[in-house]
């Protein structure tokens, strides 16, 4: 069976994600929401409930694997799946829908396996000698071009054309506001996004240090966040990108709190040391475990506060 204390080539999580849809028909719907330049599926995991509810869930998003090399990510987010179908309505299932993207970036994962163990961006050509777009400098069209972004294709954090240029981002965007359009704009709170390293709870906005209408609701989340893992010796940093990272423009955590949802987080997975995205296999599960507490404290957060 399926080891989640290591890590997968593309074709493995895709057969995971089957075989959950397989054992859980009723639970989980793995969809296709779009393809990259190299043809690969796109695909969400959606985790519900279908025990008829006289009230609608709220909907979470959780996304992984969008640079391509932070492999940390797509484990995480495995681990999570997993133990959301496990716990069912004993855990975070009872009171939310879950919306899950293991590999945001599948051609760029693929290629982490078969040719540059240090590529981030996608697969997409754009000059005869350069290839990929940072997926996480495509989204918003405000800041597209703004700090940490380039317009040189060669880059490692190249823009894009424009925001939206590439089918990766389409297909994330088209997904969350269907999310929204269903779900409503109040039932959509929340939205992570998974990266290494660096341990750190990065919260809106990435492209600058200006406060966001709702600090107070967010930092209070924040904080429960740092507070389910402050037992441990991997402690998390929390702050805007800009004060403990770098400013990044045209990001989608930014995105998606323009878009509504009132709080979206980006957090750079362990290690917090150099070279971090090369990360021993041993130390997935303590990684998921503690991102799994974060969240069960986030939506117990969550519910005590409408
Ligand atoms: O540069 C990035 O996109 C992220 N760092 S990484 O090393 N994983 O590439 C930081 C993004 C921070 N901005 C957001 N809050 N989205
Ligand atoms: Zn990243």
């Amino acid at each position: 069976s399926f080891d989640l204390n290591i890590y997968h080539p593309l074709n493995e999580i895709e057969d995971f994600l089957q075989s959950k849809q397989r054992d859980h028909p009723a639970m989980v719907n793995v969809t296709t929401i779009g393809r990259t330049h190299n043809g690969q599926y796109i695909q969400m995991i959606t985790i519900k409930l279908t025990r008829e509810d006289i009230k609608m869930k709220p909907a979470i998003w959780i996304d992984c694997g969008i640079h391509a090399r932070e492999h940390i990510s797509p484990a995480t987010c495995l681990g999570l799946i997993d133990r959301l179908i496990n716990q069912g309505e004993k855990g975070p299932l009872e009171h939310f829908d879950f919306f899950i993207l293991p590999v945001f970036n599948p051609d760029g994962y693929a290629y982490t396996w078969s040719n540059d163990r240090m590529w981030r961006k996608n697969r997409r050509p754009i000059t005869r000698s350069c290839t990929g777009v940072d997926l996480n400098r495509n989204f918003v069209p405000t800041d597209f071009g703004g700090p940490s972004t380039s317009s040189n294709p060669c880059s490692n954090i190249y823009k894009g054309t424009k925001a939206f240029s590439e089918p990766e981002t389409r297909a994330v965007a088209v997904a969350n506001l269907q999310i929204m359009k269903k779900y409503g704009r109040d039932m959509f709170p929340l939205h992570m996004s998974f990266h290494s390293y660096g341990q750190m709870i990065l919260r809106p906005y990435s492209h600058g240090v200006m406060p966001p209408p709702n600090l107070r609701e967010l930092d209070a989340i924040g904080n429960v966040m740092l507070k389910s893992v402050a037992r441990s010796r991997y402690t998390y940093r929390y702050g805007t990108s800009a004060a403990i990272l770098y400013a990044v423009g045209g990001a989608s955590a930014d995105w998606a709190y323009h878009q509504g949802v009132p709080y979206p987080f980006t957090i750079e997975l362990p290690p917090q040391t150099s070279g971090g995205f090369i990360y021993p296999a041993s130390n997935i599960k303590r990684t998921y475990n503690h991102i799994w507490k974060m969240v069960n404290a986030m939506t117990r957060h969550l519910r005590r506060n409408g």
